[in-house]
């Protein structure tokens, strides 16, 4: 069983900066504003916080880091993207609300992990 089979604490599937931009907003076109965010996937969920590079060390302090936003994967969709960015490495994350987002790495394998890791998420609470 894991460690949440009882409703605890989610489990922490993976963390790590990634670069991120929001490009619709409940179905609604954004404009691109690529920045670099460090990214948790816990639980059902996928949270972003504020590149820790960027952070003053006050702001390590515990408490301190409120995440920036945060997405339910439930009935997520995870497309490559490569079509909708100049970068390489890009995915598209689309939320049943209809918020769209791009992550993007310059490391390959990097993103091939990230993208597999929330697949695997989005396809587990599809089964359930
Ligand atoms: O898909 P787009 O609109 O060509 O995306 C680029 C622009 O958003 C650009 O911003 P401004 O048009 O506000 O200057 C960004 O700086 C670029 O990073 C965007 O393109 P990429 O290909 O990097 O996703």
């Amino acid at each position: 069983s894991s460690p949440d089979s009882d409703g605890g604490t989610p489990e922490l599937e993976k963390a790590g900066l990634l670069n991120k931009t929001k490009i619709a907003e409940g179905g609604r076109k954004l404009r691109k504003n690529w920045s670099p965010s460090w990214v948790v996937l816990v639980g059902n969920s996928l949270v972003f916080f504020k590149d820790p590079k960027s952070q003053t060390p006050s702001s390590w302090k515990p408490g301190n880091s409120r995440p920036e936003s945060s997405v339910d994967l439930r009935g997520a969709q995870l497309h490559w993207a490569n079509n909708l960015s100049s970068k390489k490495n890009v995915f598209k994350l689309r939320t049943v609300t209809g918020n769209e987002f791009l992550l993007q790495s310059e490391t390959n394998s990097l993103i091939i992990e990230w993208y597999k890791t929330i697949q695997s998420v989005i396809d587990r609470l599809d089964r359930e």
